[in-house]
């Protein structure tokens, strides 16, 4: 049988509501609780620009303008993680999109909640597939 590689990568994004409400050690905490490796990490200001290219799934939605506004609104904390499953398991360890839906225990269920002015605002992103990881992770890191 042959040597598969099982080790991934995947982005996370700690989001500016992450970091303004001071969760940027809790989001990285918990995956080093886990026992994943951090191998990319670095605070910055996301572009318009930057943000057509990493949500171009969204750039036509009804939410899209509002989405640029709150990823805009202040800096974000680029990670990579590394391990074998870790997009899956980060994405599991994020929770549903909608704060309101992710279950307790999750970053989105424990941290996040309803603000109240129609906008989603779930603290984190992480890349929902190695295709998208590979993507994401060159736009931030290139
Ligand atoms: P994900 O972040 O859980 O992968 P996606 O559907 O890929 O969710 O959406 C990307 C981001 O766009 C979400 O995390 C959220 O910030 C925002 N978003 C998605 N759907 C809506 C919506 O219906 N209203 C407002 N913002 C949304
Ligand atoms: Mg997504």
């Amino acid at each position: 049988m042959s040597q598969t590689q099982t080790t991934e990568e995947v982005l996370v994004l700690v989001k500016p509501d992450g970091v303004a409400r001071g969760l940027i050690g809790q989001v990285i905490g918990r995956a080093e609780a886990r026992g994943y490796q951090v191998t990319r990490l670095e605070l910055r200001r996301a572009t318009p620009e930057l943000l057509a290219a990493h949500y171009a799934e969204h750039v036509n939605k009804p939410f899209y303008p509002g989405l640029v506004e709150y990823m805009t609104s202040g800096p974000v904390v680029a990670v990579v993680l590394a391990g074998a499953q870790v997009i899956t398991a980060f994405r599991t360890m994020a929770g549903a999109t909608d704060p309101i839906k992710a279950a307790p225990g999750t970053i989105r269920g424990d941290f996040g909640r309803d603000w109240g002015d129609g906008e989603i605002r779930n603290i984190v992103h992480a890349s929902d597939s190695p295709e998208s990881a590979a993507r994401e992770i060159a736009i931030w890191f290139p």
